[in-house]
């Protein structure tokens, strides 16, 4: 079963929506203001389209979101079934500081073909497409990775750049990594662009590697699982609370290794609007009465992988 291509342009206006609403919070040192109008403008224009949608990813539990939470039915409840994935705002401390890289993200497929992701951490590894399937392993060494990704690619190690997010907890691979002379490109936050990193040959990433958000990781294997890159991840729980939270969505294996088509089984659109620019897309350029933005679109049946540069009346 796959998506209509007519869709690819209304929920592209549902990312655009949301950067534009963000974009006009940025530098003001307020993450809650930048994240609120970017959930608010995204959820009218997802309530636009002609779909029954429902929110699997989202803004968090019906208690802790009022808009945008898990389990939220959107659009005007007429049409084919989609579940949806969203970040309204990746990167709000980008968006709060006028950093690179905040981004108005989206991910839909038909019912039933998107992993609804708690809200946990999840272990990610990511590498490029035209590479032998299954090459890297998240319980391989990182030695023994990228080991296999030097043979692959005819590299040397020195050759290799790894992107990850700048956190303590990756101390370890940290080492291991300079250790092997691999040279790493660190992100502070925004791990979707991270990850989708692999997938632009301008950014010369070889391997997107450590741990970041369980949401997260899902919209960025959208975006990969249409680009023919590789992904596997993996759940790390915290708590018995979190644990218990899986349970109860049906996740009964909590060390399950989850590669691509686990997380996305059928087609796929993505969407990412830049709220400030990046290295993806630029963002929102307020022009008065308009305002200009980039949209990056991948969409898999239809082999689409396009950015559309739009103007709009606010
Ligand atoms: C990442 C990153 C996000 O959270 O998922 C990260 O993509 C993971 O959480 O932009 P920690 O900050 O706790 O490491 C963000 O940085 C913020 O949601």
């Amino acid at each position: 079963m796959t998506i209509n291509k007519d869709f690819i342009k209304k929920f592209a206006k549902t990312t655009q929506m949301g950067a534009y609403g963000s974009s006009i919070h940025v530098g003001k040192n307020d993450k809650i203001a930048c994240d609120k109008a970017a959930v608010e403008m995204m959820r009218k224009e997802l309530n636009k389209i002609q779909m029954k949608g429902k929110i699997v990813i989202g803004e968090g539990e019906l208690d802790k979101a009022p808009m945008l939470y898990i389990g939220e039915k959107v659009g005007n409840n007429n049409g084919d079934e989609f579940d949806i994935a969203v970040d309204p705002l990746e990167g709000t401390n980008f968006a709060a500081k006028n950093l690179p890289n905040a981004l108005s993200v989206l991910a839909v497929t038909k019912k039933g073909d998107l992993f609804n992701a708690p809200e946990t951490y999840m272990d990610k590894i990511a590498i490029g497409k035209d590479l032998p399937n299954k090459l890297v392993d998240l319980d391989n060494s990182i030695e023994k990775n990228i080991k296999l990704l030097c043979d692959a690619k005819g590299k040397k190690n020195t050759e290799i750049t790894a992107c990850l997010l700048k956190r303590e907890r990756h101390e370890k691979i940290i080492k291991s990594l300079i250790s092997l002379n691999v040279k790493i490109k660190f992100i502070t936050d925004g791990d979707v662009v991270g990850a989708m990193s692999v997938a632009n040959q301008k950014l010369h990433i070889d391997i997107f590697l450590g741990i970041g958000g369980g949401p997260e990781g899902v919209l960025a294997a959208a975006a990969l699982s249409c680009l023919g890159c590789q992904m596997q991840t993996r759940l790390m729980l915290q708590n018995e609370e979190e644990k218990r939270r899986c349970l109860e969505m049906g996740i009964k294996d909590f060390d399950k290794k989850y590669y691509i088509n686990d997380l996305i089984k059928g087609d796929v659109i993505f969407c990412a609007t830049g709220v400030t620019d990046g290295e993806l897309v630029k963002g929102i350029k307020d022009q008065g009465s308009k305002f200009s933005c980039e949209t990056y679109v991948t969409h898999k049946s239809s082999n689409t992988s396009t950015i559309y540069r739009e103007v709009f009346e606010k």
